[in-house]
């Protein structure tokens, strides 16, 4: 709660008050999971405060900046200059996106408090914007045509410079050949050997700079990253079965929200690769599976009709992800070359992907284990002051601390009546 405290800024929850000085997307449905339990009003407002930044065509921005705090982070409002483009909203966002799970943390903020939600009429207010906000997922981001959300910048992932993106990334052009270097001001709160490097923030810089230029426009055909991402897409369709309670908690009808979590389940299959034992991203421009296995692409365990439930568990127990001896669920394949302990989203365990994982292994029965990788995640938080994320094998903390999502994910653990 402390931590939860300090990072408050006006209705909404700073990650952390140097590195990430906005709102950010994902994180805040992340925070108000664990903020519901002490303040559901409060968690209705992180949720809220966000769900005010959507755009006419109904995306949830990346991140919802302050001006204030523009020097101190890059890219910022005055890169994005999202009041140029028509369907921004009246505050400055990025034009990107993350991952959605908002319905899922709409639903369990509600359930929070159904009494207090109803009295100041959340779920009503937050509905149609979820909808919406699937709406635009369904109807601008098929770039495959397979019925799968594709994703244009590695950033939309929430796991940046992920191992899957290499390949698609060495495709793009660099901003800093011939120009300036790239602004890193992340670099004053977090070491270098931990955060993704030049020439990635390069090619971000060059892929949001191009997507900025074409007025964020998602029809544009010449995207220079293009991919189908299986935890964005799971993601997706466990927020769909979230919005299936929402319409019925609404008196609506839950069936074609029931539907869609069905047929997004059935379009992740051909993203499998039975060599890594998980799913796996799809290069959309080049059809190709990206053949690296990452912890995105256990996420689909969220779903209950999925066909690789087994194998998907066989995965996280076995040596590239180690359930139970590793410390929490490392973001990258243990046994992998190319496997990093302490670099960003290279190997590291992070909170977010293990709280859910943790939610996976608790629908599919596994209770026990889900218990002790949620143990493993607060006793990590709490050792090391709600560390960004760890290394996998001696958990020594890493990046940034006092990071809000850690708090929050180790909150709702605690709190968990059948977990806690
Ligand atoms: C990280 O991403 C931002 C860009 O969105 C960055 O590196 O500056 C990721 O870990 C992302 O998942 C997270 O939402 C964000 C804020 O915590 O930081």
């Amino acid at each position: 709660m402390e931590v939860l405290l300090r990072n408050r800024a006006a209705l909404h929850t700073l990650p952390a008050t140097g590195l990430y000085p906005h709102q950010w997307s994902w994180d805040s449905a992340f925070t108000a999971i664990g903020l519901r339990h002490v303040s559901p009003r409060r968690a209705q407002q992180e949720l809220e405060s966000l769900l005010g930044a959507q755009w006419a065509d109904g995306r949830l921005p990346q991140i919802v900046f302050d001006r204030q705090r523009d020097e101190d982070y890059s890219p910022g409002a005055a890169f994005w200059r999202s009041e140029e483009i028509p369907g921004s909203p009246a505050v400055p966002t990025a034009g990107l996106v993350q991952p959605p799970v908002h319905a899922r943390a709409a639903l369990a903020v509600h359930r929070a408090d159904e009494a207090e939600s109803r009295r100041r009429g959340f779920l009503e207010r937050a509905h149609p914007r979820l909808l919406a906000w699937h709406g635009y997922l369904r109807t601008r981001r098929d770039r495959g045509g397979r019925g799968l959300a594709s994703i244009v910048h590695p950033w939309e992932s929430g796991m940046d410079n992920s191992p899957a993106w290499d390949g698609p990334l060495s495709r793009v052009p660099d901003v800093r050949a011939g120009g300036p270097g790239v602004p890193r001001p992340d670099l004053r709160h977090a070491d270098p050997s931990e955060r993704p490097s030049n020439a990635e923030y390069g090619r971000y810089l060059h892929l949001a700079a191009r997507y900025r230029d074409h007025r964020c426009d998602d029809a544009d055909a010449g995207h220079e990253f293009v991919c189908e991402d299986p935890a964005f897409n799971a993601l997706w369709a466990d927020a769909e079965l979230a919005m299936a309670e929402v319409a019925a908690a609404l008196g609506g009808d839950r069936a074609p929200h029931e539907a869609r979590a069905r047929e997004l389940t059935a379009a992740l299959e051909p993203l499998f690769s039975p060599a890594l034992g998980t799913y796996a991203a799809r290069d959309v421009r080049t059809g190709e599976l990206q053949r690296v296995a990452t912890v995105a692409g256990l996420l689909p365990l969220l779903l209950p009709h999925l066909p690789r439930a087994a194998e998907l568990l066989a995965t996280l127990r076995g040596p590239r992800f180690r359930l139970g001896t590793a410390v929490m669920v490392p973001s990258h394949d243990l046994t992998a070359a190319g496997f990093d302990r302490a670099r960003y989203w290279r190997g590291p365990s992070w909170s977010s992907t293990t709280w859910l994982l943790v939610q996976a292994l608790r629908g599919r029965g596994a209770v026990a284990e889900a218990r002790a990788l949620g143990a493993q995640l607060r006793r990590s938080a709490l050792q090391h002051g709600f560390a960004e994320y760890v290394d996998p094998i001696d958990g020594t903390p890493h990046g940034t601390r006092a990071f809000t999502w850690t708090a929050a994910l180790a909150l709702d653990l605690e709190l968990d009546p059948e977990l806690g």
